[in-house]
């Protein structure tokens, strides 16, 4: 397999002939995540030209070993000489139900699984097929892993408690199950959410609320799943960011992108500016910078791109530079978005790429939240551009009260 040029160019080894994987394949450094052993190029001799390999050497090419998202989570654990292979275990799980949901999404044109259920959910919001569907799959699976003491959805008001051998689990989940469902029925992007904390009460009881109302900060994992034009899946546990393909023909979702770092350059801001009239002042010039107008007016305005799902806008400004704006409203001040299951494992995954996040006045990882399903304003993206929809927000905004 040819080794794609950006991700030789990410993992610091464009121009140089390199073999990836083999034994023993990977070094970590906090600052650089995963690196792939370098060894030199090798032909491969009595081949008489025929092989897949030596063509590819000969081309002056490089080689790539598959690397599959359970294998890195397996080589992730081993790097804690305590672990015990459960949080791979419930990371697997994860995975399984990814690839699932994935299934049925892509053939939900074909079978009665779009539309409305008729119901309505914990937000007041109407419940599509879809959105029920990834509910109850990720409950399931995650509920009878054994991993998992409790779990909390943004489909459900209360916790979810598993049966009572689920007890010495050592985690609980918070999860979007499907999140950006308004656009299923019109095949634009959607994701799902998961956020992994290890949990504060004792082993063998029930999980408590305790164990979910925690900041952001103590994440021990986050990631998100985004059925796009392909299907990827992105993860941190707090040592780089990492996204996976899924090749449909293997069933396995493999490393693309590895030790993802968001760029520098931010050209994108995405914001639903159908709400500019119930928008403060503050979020109002900050908008109008990123188009060039008025006070700190950009030289040359950023592209507005706003899909509605905050997976696929998160993505694509994670991989291309970008600010993502969901802000309160004069109506609803706490804006839409949720902390725990939306903005949590975002501002997670964005940190470890390099970025921030915020509320308009504090870091979001830093909120010590109090409810599980509560709402905030979100900004998440660039440093730069984080600080200074904070400072809009501090010079025009702060008397208002629409922050927090
Ligand atoms: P749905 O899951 O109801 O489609 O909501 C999606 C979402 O929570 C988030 O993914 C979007 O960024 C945001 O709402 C879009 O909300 P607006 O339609 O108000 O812009």
């Amino acid at each position: 397999m040819r080794l794609p040029w950006r991700l030789l160019k990410r993992m610091g080894m464009s121009g140089e002939k390199v073999r990836i994987g083999g034994v023993p394949p990977i070094a970590f450094q906090p600052e650089q995540g995963y690196l792939f052993r370098k060894q030199p190029s090798r032909r491969l001799r009595g081949t008489g030209g025929s092989s897949f390999l030596e063509d590819i050497h000969s081309e002056g090419e490089v080689v790539q070993e598959l690397i599959s998202i359970n294998r890195l989570i397996t080589m992730e654990g081993r790097r804690y000489p305590k672990a015990t292979g459960e949080f791979s275990a419930l990371m697997s799980e994860i995975v399984l139900t990814a690839k699932i949901i994935n299934r049925e999404v892509n053939k939900a044109g074909l079978i009665d699984i779009t539309g409305f259920t008729g119901g309505v959910n914990v937000q007041g919001e109407e419940v599509r097929k879809l959105d029920e569907y990834a509910n109850d799959l990720f409950l399931h699976i995650l509920k009878y892993s054994g991993h998992v003491c409790a779990m909390a959805s943004e489909e459900a008001e209360d916790l979810i408690q598993g049966p009572t051998y689920t007890n010495s689990g050592k985690y609980v989940v918070l999860l979007d199950p499907l999140d950006g469902s308004s656009n299923i029925d019109a095949n634009v992007s959607i994701g799902s959410i998961f956020a992994i904390y290890r949990r504060v009460s004792p082993e063998g009881e029930s999980g408590t609320l305790e164990d979910f109302l925690q900041p952001g900060r103590n994440l021990v994992a986050a990631g998100y799943v985004i059925y796009g034009s392909s299907t990827m899946m992105v993860y941190t546990t707090g040592q780089g960011v990492h996204g996976f393909t899924f090749d449909s023909s293997v069933g396995t979702f493999v490393l693309s992108h590895p030790n993802i770092k968001l760029p520098d350059k931010c050209g994108i801001y995405s914001v639903n500016e159908g709400y500019w009239t119930r928008w403060t002042d503050g979020i109002r010039r900050y908008v109008e910078r990123c188009k060039g107008i008025g006070e700190g007016a950009l030289p040359k305005p950023m592209s507005a791109r706003y899909i509605g799902s905050m997976v696929a806008d998160f993505h694509r400004n994670l991989l291309y530079g970008g600010i993502f704006l969901y802000p309160g409203t004069i109506d609803k001040p706490g804006g839409k978005l949720r902390l725990m299951y939306e903005a949590n494992p975002m501002a997670f995954i964005l940190e470890n790429a390099g970025g921030a996040a915020s509320n308009g006045t504090i870091d979001i990882l830093d909120i010590a939240p109090t409810e599980i399903h509560q709402r905030t304003p979100l900004f998440i993206g660039s440093k730069r551009e984080v600080e200074m929809i904070e400072d809009y927000i501090k010079k025009y905004d702060l008397k208002e009260e629409l922050v927090g």
